[in-house]
């Protein structure tokens, strides 16, 4: 740089792919799961599900992501709900619960290309033999994850790319080199194993034991702060943010993922950047609301929103694939910012440049050590295959937070060569993709319908023969695994049921309440009527039924609100909280296992009533606490218990 009475001339970098290239880029990805972020995707009517689908996936529209991250559900609260697993039970295996499989699929279907990976965050209770570890018979724990990437292929023809460990919990180095081991015999050899996605830790493991470094293909680390360590680099292994972001999907949210899109690169050295979450689809009161790269938290209006971060990951997406290289010459720019550069190898160049501002880019973790950026002059000379290029596309971006006025993924002018050489002037805040490549697009759909809360008025009789999905709508399971069920023995009413069949203690990713619960509705709800017909299936079983329930996700065991249980020896109880503590009422109901009732309550101010079989059984219980909540169904413990005629009626 050269600065003569305080004028800076430009700083000229190199682009030359002559001199040696950089690692092999392996792609940008999303996270569904890790749990329960996808949740109310599925619900969305077409056209809008679809439409929002070719946002995330559609190559040259949107997102257009290379990588697709989904949970292997464990039963399990993981953040945002439970996901289902393919194995309840030792004996029990089925590929067609909850969502993420339909996600591949559609994934897959618009961009054949994309590379699919499966994480366990939790695993089934019978993994765990009596402990909160999966690690205690790593044969068992590997048959259950290799028999899900066997039945993703069988059932689904999904050919499954990567498989992780235990998310960000310990890895077992025994554990993992069974792992590869029965991959290997069944044939998978080329599924990777990632590890261990957490810190850096398995970096030294890999070093000082050649057969656990055989048995992993990439380093997997979660929100690196885009910085690598000495270890994971000698270990010469492929380096990955294997979750990152999480953070809230407004302009700054959008500024985090341009940085550490470029930066976990530029200063890590990592190849592939996947962020936590996919797309925020989960009721917003729930554990970090709309940490996606775009919304869809509303399928019962249909709307959805195109965020920021959608578009910030195009500038990368749209115009380097995985295989690409990138060139051995990125770095931070003179007055702030970064470039990456990368190359098919066959003459194609894209160069990606952002200057995000520390205040405007900040991600949710780890904490952002201050830096600077000006707006600055950037001179780019073309080397070697590239010397030759006369014009380059040019896409744009820039956060405005004054005026508010944001330009976002434009196509602008193509940048004209001249021998050798093109300036940029550089504001701050801004993304360039400056690229030989002419595919870009920016997708766009109509207007989806316009924002609206959920219906006041709700009913379901689950009386669904061939259901789509194992869940019924909107309901989001926080503890316990909710499914359509067909009970065949039933004389008539009660064919179509929705049921509960969690009946053991899951080997637990978060903390899990003791009882199962599955919230429904407006977490705005004040007054309301509940209705729901139940039936107790064990002798000592219990059921709620509650409104106000004022949280889930990770703490899900302190959810507070009006919760009415019947249980399967005769009585009642109204209670304050979900862990049944706070008693504010209890009786005699006559209830019994294996008889069908019906629960109805109502909460008006402070006011709460009950009733069995649509006669009074207990009123004027008084609640202070809490104002407003969804409405829930659940369990008094880990027991099959069904639903049936979910109603409710809102103020
Ligand atoms: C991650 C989880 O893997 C995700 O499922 C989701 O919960 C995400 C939300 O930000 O966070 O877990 C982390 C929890 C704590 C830290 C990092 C990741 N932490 O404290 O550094």
């Amino acid at each position: 740089l050269l600065c003569c009475f305080s004028m800076c001339l430009a700083e000229v970098y190199v682009l030359d792919d002559s001199i040696g290239l950089g690692r092999t880029f392996d792609g940008i990805g999303g996270l569904s799961g890790g749990g329960a972020t996808s949740r109310l995707l599925v619900n969305y009517q077409e056209p809008y599900r679809s439409q929002i689908l070719d946002y995330l996936f559609k190559p040259n529209f949107g997102a257009s992501l290379h990588i697709l991250k989904v949970e292997i559900g464990g039963d399990a609260q993981t953040t945002d709900g439970t996901e289902p697993s393919h194995m309840h039970d030792e004996n029990d295996e089925n590929f067609f619960r909850g969502y993420e499989w339909w996600l591949m699929k559609e994934a897959k279907k618009r961009n054949p290309n994309i590379t699919l990976i499966g994480l366990p965050w939790a695993f089934p209770g019978w993994i765990g033999h009596g402990t909160n570890r999966p690690y205690t018979f790593p044969d068992v724990t590997a048959k259950y994850v290799v028999s899900w990437v066997i039945g993703a292929k069988q059932h689904h023809d999904l050919d499954i790319d990567y498989i992780g460990i235990w998310n960000e919990k310990q890895f077992d180095a025994k554990y993992i080199k069974v792992l590869r081991g029965m991959l290997d015999r069944v044939g998978l050899v080329n599924v990777g194993i990632i590890a261990a996605d957490g810190n850096w830790d398995i970096s030294k493991a890999l070093l000082l034991d050649p057969y656990l470094s055989d048995a992993v293909e990439v380093i997997g680390v979660h929100y690196p702060g885009t910085t690598t360590v000495p270890e994971a680099l000698l270990t010469g292994k492929r380096l990955w943010s294997s979750e990152d972001y999480s953070t809230f999907n407004n302009d700054i949210g959008a500024g985090c993922w341009a940085r550490i899109l470029n930066q976990n690169y530029v200063s890590g050295m990592m190849t592939s950047t996947i962020s936590w979450n996919l797309i925020a689809s989960y009721y917003e009161d729930l554990s970090f609301g709309r940490d996606g790269l775009m919304t869809a938290e509303e399928p019962w209006s249909g709307n959805y929103v195109v965020e920021a971060p959608i578009w910030i990951t195009a500038h990368t997406t749209q115009f380097a694939q995985p295989g690409w290289k990138y060139l051995s010459t990125v770095r931070h720019l003179a007055q702030g910012g970064s470039y990456v550069a990368l190359t098919d190898g066959k003459g194609n160049l894209t160069v990606i440049i952002e200057t995000m501002t520390h205040n405007h880019s900040q991600c949710i973790r780890p904490p952002l050590p201050p830096y600077s950026v000006s707006p600055q002059t950037a001179t780019f000379q073309l080397k070697g295959s590239f010397a030759a290029l006369t014009e380059l596309q040019q896409w744009h971006s820039k956060f405005d937070f004054e005026t508010k006025k944001d330009v976002l993924f434009k196509h602008t002018d193509p940048i004209k060569v001249q021998d050798g050489y093109f300036t940029l002037k550089l504001g701050v805040d801004e993304v360039y993709t400056i690229t030989t490549v002419f595919s870009g697009q920016k997708g766009h759909y109509p207007d989806p319908p316009i924002s609206a809360p959920f219906p006041k008025k709700y009913f379901d009789d689950f009386d669904v023969r061939n259901p789509p999905f194992s869940e019924a709508p909107y309901f989001a399971d926080q503890t316990g695994v909710f499914e359509y069920f067909t009970n065949l023995t039933d004389p008539g009413p009660h064919v179509f049921t929705f049921r509960q069949v969690i009946s053991q203690r899951p080997v637990t990713w978060a903390e899990d309440a003791n009882q199962t619960v599955s919230v429904i509705g407006d977490h705005s709800w004040q007054n309301l009527t509940v209705a729901c017909d139940i039936y107790i299936e064990t002798v000592n079983g219990g059921i709620f039924l509650a409104v106000r329930v004022d949280q889930g996700g990770e703490s899900v065991r302190k959810a507070m609100g009006v919760f009415y249980w019947v249980f399967g020896n005769g009585t009642y109880k109204v209670t304050n909280d979900i862990g049944g503590q706070k008693v504010l009422a209890e009786g005699l109901s006559g209830t019994r296992p294996g008889v069908w009732h019906t629960l109805t309550l109502t909460v008006k101010g402070d006011h709460a009533f009950g009733m069995l079989n649509n006669y009074p059984l207990w009123k004027n219980v008084v609640v202070h606490q809490p104002k407003n909540g969804w409405a829930a169904i659940g369990t008094h413990s880990f027991e099959f218990a069904q639903f049936d005629n979910f109603l409710v009626n809102a103020d």
